[in-house]
């Protein structure tokens, strides 16, 4: 297989000529190609089979040690002039940048087949759709591409129509951290990623492509490209809402997507569209549409058990591949929050002590097909895409941020995506637990100056007949002894129960400086074990603590200087005089 595009051509000639393949193999996206290269990984132990019995088509890889999460202090964006990326971006001079990455790829494929990896993001046929070429040394990267986007002969034969795609470049070079970059190139839409094989590091349609890149393609071409799950809520009468929910890295994306009822509100139904990345266009009739880039899910597994997130635990059981998860005795994969079984042996594959630390790493994950989730809409697959009626913003937060409260207006809306904060997890090297800004779950995505994206946000108002609703939710907060006062998972659909009737112009909520917030009597809570004391403090707008968090805001904003649209500032300044 080749191309009739030259400048695919060209540009896979060029990557072979400076990183020197022995062989290079172009990706069909077939079920024969798929499992040669299990065959491949299994005889070099990079895969480990699991048993069979109880996974059927599950395997194991152990990453290296050193690389298990993405790293933001290695990413960059290389724009021309540096303004473009932002503070919010790590930057680096595009000549520069090329220079001291080529020098890393120089030779890095000897001894290795070059794979190159056509993909669309997107339902193919979907005009809403883009498509990228991965090239890699990674048989691991090639295996979860083809979960992750849809990858082979379908989506070359949209390049060659279209004539664009994006190009990444990518070697596991040798692990090295001190020798691992991960660079992009938005004004060429290209990205070149050395030294980890590890998820978004390494899978280059999903945050590389499909957030940092697209983010900019986005701004170009009037869309959105957003780190946010998509996930439609049903009612007993029928009656399905979209909703597009942004919310940082390990803060309950997957578990939100895939939420089961409870019991105790019968007949409510949840499709899941996305887990990770929404990409939200405005079609013919002004109405914000989402289609999920991705078709397949990579997310976190500890935690993940039948009360948790039941879906997720039924979809894999079946043709997943696990990274960096424990095992047992008899082969089965486990981690941290499973009620049954043991570890026999942790993520590195030493015999399991707890001396060492949890057996599962924090941040290991599965990958696995979309269309394996109970809860998979068909819709996932419309070249349309779903209409969107409300967005979500949330993090993780002890204090401050109730449960819920609703956005006054669309420019409100963009001032509480862009004040979000958050508890960092394990999602990304660094310290976990401190609260840091990150503005509509972008923080490490958005492709070019902050300031620039909020007006982009704030543009898009004009063009859309019913702007959807925007809310705020914090399903973290804890009482002074650290205990979570929201019980979270399935609950969480009363909450956003409470949103579509919003939506719908059914329920009720006060009018505080911050938004609306329901009143108590607004929330459905029957059959919760929830004290009204609790519920006052989930509702709780303290206006010492917000004026705080206001005035940190406006700090915040201020870093972005002149490239911070006036509405945005002028939004700040409303909330903050309103808390007196
Ligand atoms: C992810 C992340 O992997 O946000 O989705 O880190
Ligand atoms: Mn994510």
């Amino acid at each position: 297989m080749t191309t009739t595009n030259a400048a695919l051509r060209d540009w896979v000639a060029d990557a072979a000529k400076l990183t020197r393949p022995d062989r290079i193999q172009w990706c069909d996206g077939s079920q024969s190609e798929r499992d040669a290269l299990i065959e491949l990984m299994l005889a070099r132990g990079e895969l480990i089979t699991l048993n069979q019995e109880t996974h059927p088509h599950c395997y194991l890889h152990r990453s290296d040690p050193s690389d298990v999460a993405r790293v933001e202090h290695l990413t960059y964006v290389c724009t021309r002039n540096r303004e473009d990326a932002g503070p919010n971006n790590n930057w680096m001079d595009p000549a520069e940048a090329h220079r001291k990455v080529d020098a890393l790829f120089d030779g890095c494929m000897h001894g290795r087949t070059m794979y190159v990896v056509p993909y669309c993001m997107g339902p193919i046929g979907s005009p809403y759709a883009r498509c990228g070429v991965e090239i890699t040394d990674s048989p691991y990267v090639v295996l979860n591409m083809r979960i992750m986007t849809r990858m082979g002969v379908p989506a070359l034969q949209r390049i060659e129509r279209d004539g664009t795609f994006v190009r990444g470049l990518h070697s596991i070079g040798d692990l090295d951290p001190e020798r691992r970059l991960i660079m992009h190139f938005p004004e060429d839409l290209s990205i070149k990623s050395v030294g980890s094989g590890y998820g978004g590091n390494a899978l280059l349609g999903k945050k590389c492509h499909a957030l940092r890149i697209a983010s900019w393609q986005a701004r170009d071409e009037g869309w959105l490209a957003e780190h946010m799950l998509i996930v439609g809520v049903e009612s007993p009468d029928g009656e399905t809402h979209y909703l597009a929910c942004a919310f940082p890295s390990a803060c309950g994306k997957t578990n939100l997507a895939m939420l089961v009822p409870p019991a105790t509100l019968p007949g409510w139904k949840v499709w899941t569209i996305g887990d990770d990345i929404a990409w939200l266009s405005i079609d013919g009739e002004g109405r914000l549409r989402a289609i999920n880039p991705e078709s397949g899910f990579f997310g976190v597994v500890p935690g993940t058990n039948p009360k948790t997130n039941r879906n997720a635990y039924e979809m894999i059981r079946r043709n997943t591949i696990y990274t960096n998860v424990a095992v047992t005795a008899d082969g089965q994969p486990w981690w941290e929050g499973l009620a049954d079984g043991k570890p026999a042996r942790d993520w590195q594959g030493r015999p399991y002590d707890p001396a060492n630390g949890p057996a599962a790493h924090p941040n290991s994950r599965f990958t696995v097909a979309a269309s394996q989730n109970p809860s998979y809409s068909p819709l996932t697959e419309a070249p349309e895409g779903v209409p969107i009626s409300a967005i979500l913003f949330g993090g993780r937060r002890r204090k401050v941020a109730p449960l819920v409260y609703e956005a006054r207006d669309w420019r409100h809306g963009v001032l509480v995506g862009a004040g979000m904060a958050s508890e960092t997890t394990a999602a990304a090297v660094g310290k976990v637990g401190v609260v840091r800004r990150d503005p509509m779950a972008m923080k490490p995505f958005c492709g070019y100056n902050f300031g620039d994206y909020w007006a982009h946000w704030l543009n898009l108002e004009g063009k859309m007949s019913k702007p959807p609703r925007v809310f705020h939710v914090n399903w973290f907060r804890q009482d002074n002894d650290g205990r979570f006062l929201w019980p979270g998972f399935g609950e969480n659909l009363r909450v956003l129960r409470w949103i579509v009737d919003r939506c719908a112009g059914r329920s009720g909520a006060r009018e505080t400086p911050i938004g609306f917030v329901p009143e108590p009597r607004d929330l459905d809570v029957r059959g919760l074990a929830l004290g009204e004391d609790t519920l006052g403090k989930l509702l709780e707008v303290d206006p010492a603590a917000w004026r705080a968090e206001m005035d940190d805001i406006a700090g915040y904003l201020d870093d972005f200087g002149n490239r911070v649209p006036d509405t945005l500032t002028g939004e700040q300044r409303k909330t903050r005089a309103a808390l007196g």
